[in-house]
């Protein structure tokens, strides 16, 4: 009986131990532990800068003769269903900060899986230019207010400004 009592003595104060360990920041993590991610928020949209220049070094729309700047719109999917669609910022210039409004904030539920974000300047006669396009999965960037894209050499930046919600 004495052992059992024992036993169940260490057993408690080892759950006491558990439940007061602190994170990295000296945080007691017992008020994050119990709260389950169930989605992300994005709240802002901006292109920080993109390719001046199409891949073969023509204006986007070289074809018109005033207007030659992309028009751009930006787009997310999920497993070929779009989750997201931009307004048409008509005439941006590269190296210029373009921050979209329209349909925000919005609420990604399968933050595991993966975004594909697409840029394209919108053509009103032919198909839509591609400018770029990035993979992301929303889960890897939890905690943070920001998600930044960038291409490898950084000629397109994306950011994206997030709010994690937990239940
Ligand atoms: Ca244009
Ligand atoms: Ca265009």
């Amino acid at each position: 009986m004495k052992r059992t009592i024992l036993w169940s003595l260490s057993l408690l104060l080892l759950l006491t131990q558990c439940k007061s360990s602190k994170d990295a920041n000296g945080v007691n993590s017992r008020t994050f532990s119990k709260k389950i991610l169930v989605g992300a928020s994005i709240t802002s949209v901006k292109i920080k800068r993109f390719p001046a220049y199409t891949k073969d070094g023509s204006k986007w729309d070289s074809f018109t003769l005033f207007n030659k700047e992309a028009d751009l719109y930006v787009t997310m999917s999920q497993l070929n269903n779009t989750i997201y669609k931009s307004e048409t910022k008509e005439d941006c210039q590269s190296e210029v900060e373009h921050i979209f409004a329209s349909n925000l904030p919005f609420e990604i539920r399968a933050f595991a899986t993966d975004v594909k974000l697409e840029i394209f300047d919108e053509d009103g006669v032919s198909n839509d230019d591609n400018v770029g396009y990035f993979v992301f999965r929303p889960v890897n960037y939890e905690k943070k207010n920001v998600i930044t894209l960038a291409s490898s050499d950084a000629s397109l930046i994306v950011e994206l400004g997030v709010n994690w919600i937990y239940n």
